[in-house]
């Protein structure tokens, strides 16, 4: 779809077991600094879609929504990587932005993302592909690097105006000698673990900054639609031989998600 990357690659050795220790590989290659614009427009193109008084991060799904974001996840170069830490055979189930503005106030509470997910197993990676250059400045991801192997923290409920997400563990949970500041270049991907400890403070830069996050999962993992009705997979690479989900239409025009949560054919007779 864009350019890639000549120095895009398959992980190594030595970043299949950081991942498997740490929880998290960064700095990924994907895009070349020439799609960088591409990226860019593409980006302004999907977001300005959205009526003013809808909150981007507060939004998810465009995968099943459009056909421009569900083609961005399906780079080749992008599934290269997650095959190499899930297998040959995995869906993806989820896709949405974090966007914070200069200025504008918005963090990420730190947090687990299995603790919002009902799957079984709990196995899920998350590409998250920095549309703009990205660091301590301007809002970048932090993680807590060998979190996820320490079980399921307290998350609380808060409902501050500023917070992407409503479920926080508090800070002195955690150990933050081994906080990582996830910085990228525009066009660059991390991969990170669903039980790792994770969030974002807010951008004091003059400067935007936006993650995409793409959710992957092996197909041996089913969603509870008992708690997740919509939950639904699109089959990303390889073949499906558990059948375990409902299955979401693969977009064939552009629509545009409201809210957090859709079904798929919500958007069919906006293609
Ligand atoms: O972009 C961020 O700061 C947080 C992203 C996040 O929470 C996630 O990908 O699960």
């Amino acid at each position: 779809m864009f350019e890639i990357d000549q120095k895009a690659r398959r992980l190594s050795e030595e970043e299949k077991e950081q991942y498997i220790k740490k929880g998290y590989v960064t700095g990924l290659p994907v895009f070349s600094e020439n799609a960088i614009n591409d990226l860019h427009n593409w980006y302004d193109e999907l977001s300005s879609k959205l009526p003013p008084n809808i909150d981007i991060n507060k939004t998810n799904m465009w995968h099943k929504a459009s056909k421009k974001f569900h083609d961005l996840c399906r780079t080749p170069a992008i599934l290269d990587y997650v095959e190499d830490l899930l297998g040959p055979n995995f869906v993806q189930w989820g896709g949405q932005f974090f966007s914070k503005e200069p200025k504008d106030g918005s963090v990420v509470p730190w947090h687990q993302d299995a603790q919002y997910w009902p799957l079984n197993p709990s196995n899920a990676v998350t590409v998250w592909l920095a549309v703009f250059d990205t660091d301590e400045e301007n809002g970048a991801m932090k993680v807590v690097s060998g979190s996820h192997k320490m079980g399921q923290f307290v998350h609380k409920k808060n409902t501050a105006k500023n917070l992407v997400l409503d479920q926080e563990v508090s800070f002195d949970q955690l150990d933050d000698t081994k906080i990582v500041s996830l910085n990228l270049k525009a066009g660059q991907i991390s991969l990170h673990n669903d039980a790792l400890l994770h969030g974002s403070e807010a951008n004091n830069s003059n400067r935007r900054r936006c993650g995409v996050t793409m959710r992957f999962s092996p197909t041996n993992v089913k969603g509870n639609l008992k708690i997740w009705p919509f939950f639904e997979t699109q089959l990303a690479r390889g073949v499906d031989e558990f059948n375990l989900n409902p299955i979401a239409q693969i977009p064939r025009g552009e629509a545009t998600p409201l809210k957090m949560f859709s079904f798929s054919h919500e958007f069919e007779n906006k293609w």
